[in-house]
């Protein structure tokens, strides 16, 4: 059963039961439909309350559902049945009554809540809107500026907070029973009657065109190329100025463009692929995990520092080493910084910034890693220099501790090999700033025991990060990606595009930066190692020897005020340079290069081609997981528009016949060398497949 009736002291009381999160599927449905009209019918019953059992409230409509043919009883039709109940109905909220959840709690008359519950519209990061009357019924009972709030950014409310909305009637302690508190709450309902929120009348005056406008504008930046939020914003405008079965109506339309818009398709692939990067071939619920209480990371620089931070801000003690105390200083100065400037915002207090900083313990000794259950290097990006501290973990860390590395190209089976515990050794590729970005690649690495490989999973949940397994390759999933694209928007610009025209394409894209913006943050200095590490042969020359002209003049980007661009106003804004037009004018002579600039379409075709491609070799080699990994990978780290589902998402959307056709095009125009198509992709075209088939076959 997935809704059960029950009768407490003249309350019908509806439980739904449809584990894990009580999702609003047919059944469920159904199932309240058919004990609202029960309850109607039950003289026995003065009042109602709707609760479910088990870890939570319904968490929404059942997401599995969306894209299969709609089937009746509809969850607007349902929330109408319960609203329209002559019996006051109360809602009992515990855990979370998100989406269609909470609009079912919004059609009920009174809503209750024990303390630990928290309420949400997050339809938006699924691509859609709240589409059971959630615009209309939402500003009506918690507020237009609330509901709008609550609705754009899909964030979780607490109860607490609810209630001084008015969207929660009454705050339950955590551990109250909620059932009977429920009962005798609706039993002292029945004199007051029915409260429905469809008749509570909001007043349009104070909402104008004027109100709207500013709502749009405040939210134009981190919506910018979504599809979802201009319409949730048209519903509540609708909810202010129409009555409400025409808002309702209003919100259907625009609901139906929003389920047709691809980006639905996109972000709800990408909330089941972020819930199986966690799936991993070895590694089950009886996985023996070892217990992490003490981190030890070597390296306070940026990113040894962000990687302390992030510990911290979980209550994970760490003992940071560096070699010099000036740098040991310096670092833990940027920490305690960070942290005040976070309290400065009133996100912490002051006592937090301290107690965050307790947990960090300093030190120049790598005796001090002694008792540290994990430790984490953090140190230069020299396989040498890895080496040594590998060896000399391995002589202070104590049996059974993890030793990880933070490389972000280097290869962790020869790190491991310099240490007499391979099987303890894996990769942490946190992203930078590691306290800031969601990314974490967890490197497996040939002997890497699979009780290891669990406990860096689920560190990363614990750490507020989503861990994605790579195997062992050059730059492991993101990185060796990464090059391809690069070397793309490098050809386009040395090919005779402007590097503003080639970043402006892929900002038009969806990324948050272009490649040449990205390289000057990250520093040209780095990329010029690299290749000087690689040698001439392994990469294409043309696209980047004008990037190391500018090296070789100092130029290393917003670190030194000048790179591909220069950065006179504030050291952070770009602005084109005819030094670079000149370096890059000299550059296609001695290439005999005649400029042809690439048009927009040009560009981010073949940057996305080139990370499809190599995103279906690093597949096939099994260096991935899965498709969705990739996807997780490249908008958690690398900024890739969700809302494009990822490169393997996005390249299945265009339909891989196309993609290995372009593929094959470019491998004519350019030579086969960088464009030979990756084996897999020819493999699942000549199947008639996708990469979404791979994934479901190799679940
Ligand atoms: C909506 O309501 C629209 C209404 C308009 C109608 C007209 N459906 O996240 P977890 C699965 S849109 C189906 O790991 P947590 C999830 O895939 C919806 N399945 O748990 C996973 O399955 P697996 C609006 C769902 O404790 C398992 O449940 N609602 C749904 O970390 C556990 O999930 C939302 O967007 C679903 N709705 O977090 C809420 N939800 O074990 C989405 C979860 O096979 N859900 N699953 O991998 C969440 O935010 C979280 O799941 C949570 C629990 C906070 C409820």
């Amino acid at each position: 059963m997935s809704v059960s009736y029950g009768v407490t002291d003249r309350v019908a009381v509806l439980t739904v039961n449809n584990p894990p999160v009580n999702a609003l599927s047919l059944a469920v449905r159904q199932g309240l439909s058919d004990g609202a009209a029960r309850a109607a019918a039950d003289d026995a019953v003065d009042a109602v309350v709707i609760m479910a059992t088990g870890r939570t409230f319904m968490a929404g409509a059942d997401i599995r559902e969306f894209g299969k043919p709609p089937v009746a009883p509809h969850l607007p039709e349902v929330i109408d049945t319960i609203e329209a109940l002559e019996k006051p109905v109360v809602a009992a909220i515990h855990g979370t009554a998100l989406g269609g959840g909470l609009e079912v709690a919004l059609g009920c008359h009174y809503r209750i809540a024990l303390e630990s519950a928290k309420i949400g519209l997050p339809e938006v990061k699924l691509g859609i809107l709240p589409g059971a009357g959630g615009t209309q019924r939402l500003p009506r009972v918690g507020g237009v500026d609330n509901a709008l709030q609550a609705m754009l950014t899909g964030r979780h409310i607490p109860a607490s907070t609810a209630a001084t909305w008015g969207a929660v009637d009454k705050v339950l302690s955590a551990d109250a029973d909620l059932q009977a508190e429920a009962v005798a709450f609706a039993k002292d309902r029945i004199s007051d009657g029915v409260r429905r929120t469809r008749d509570m009348v909001l007043d349009g005056a104070e909402y104008g065109a004027a109100f709207f406008e500013g709502v749009r504008a405040s939210i134009a930046k981190q919506s910018r190329g979504y599809f979802a939020p201009e319409r949730i914003i048209r519903c509540v405008e609708a909810a202010v100025s129409l009555p409400f079965d025409d808002g309702m109506a209003r919100e259907r339309e625009l609901f139906a463009e929003c389920q047709a818009n691809p980006q639905a398709r996109a972000l709800q692939h990408l909330f089941f692929a972020e819930r199986q990067v966690a799936r991993v071939p070895g590694v089950t619920k009886e996985t023996p995990r070892r217990d992490i209480r003490l981190v030890g990371i070597l390296g306070a620089g940026t990113m040894g520092g962000g990687i302390a931070l992030a510990m911290a801000n979980a209550g994970i003690a760490v003992t940071l080493l560096d070699t010099g105390q000036d740098a040991l200083d310096r670092g833990l100065g940027v920490m305690r910084g960070n942290w005040e400037r976070t309290a400065k915002k009133g996100r912490m207090t002051m006592d937090d910034v301290d107690r965050r900083m307790g947990l960090i313990t300093p030190t120049l000794s790598y005796d001090d890693l002694a008792d540290c259950d994990l430790i984490i290097e953090a140190v230069f990006e020299k396989m040498d220099i890895k080496r040594e501290v590998f060896a000399r973990l391995d002589a202070v860390a104590k049996p059974g501790a993890i030793l990880a590395t933070n490389t972000s190209y280097l290869d962790v089976n020869d790190i491991a090999a310099m240490t007499a515990r391979p099987d303890d050794v894996l990769g942490l590729h946190f992203f930078s700033p590691a306290n800031v970005m969601r990314l974490l690649e967890i490197v497996r690495a040939e002997k890497t025991a699979d009780s290891v490989l669990a406990t860096a999973l689920d560190l990363a949940k614990r750490i507020g990060k989503i861990g994605v397994v790579s195997g062992v390759c050059h730059g492991f999933i993101g990185n060796r990606m990464l090059g391809p694209y690069g070397r793309e928007a490098m050809l386009a610009v040395i090919g005779g595009t402007e590097p503003q025209a080639v970043d402006k394409a892929l900002f038009d894209f969806g990324m948050p930066m272009g490649p040449n913006a990205m390289s000057d943050m990250a520093g040209l200095d780095v990329g010029y190692f690299n290749r000087q590490s690689v040698g001439r042969e392994n990469y294409e020359t043309s696209a980047y020897d004008w990037v190391d002209r500018l090296v070789e003049m100092g130029r290393k980007g917003q670190k030194t005020g000048e790179g591909i661009y220069k950065y006179p106003q504030d050291g952070r804004t770009p602005e084109p340079d005819p030094v670079v037009a000149d370096v890059l004018d000299a550059e296609r002579e001695k290439l005999r290069i005649v400029a042809k600039p690439w048009s927009a379409e040009q560009v981010v075709e073949r940057c996305m081609l080139a990370l499809i491609n190599e995103g279906a070799k690093i597949l096939g080699e099994g260096i991935a997981l899965r498709a969705s990994d990739i996807d997780v990978v490249y908008i958690n780290g690398y900024g890739f528009p969700p809302y494009r589902g990822g490169p393997m998402h996005y390249a299945d959307a265009m339909g891989l016949p196309a993609v290995l056709s372009r593929i094959k095009a470019l491998a004519v125009e350019n030579g086969p060398r960088w464009w030979m198509p990756a084996p897999l992709l020819e493999r699942l075209v000549d199947e008639g497949k996708s990469f979404a088939d791979f994934d479901r076959e190799n679940a």
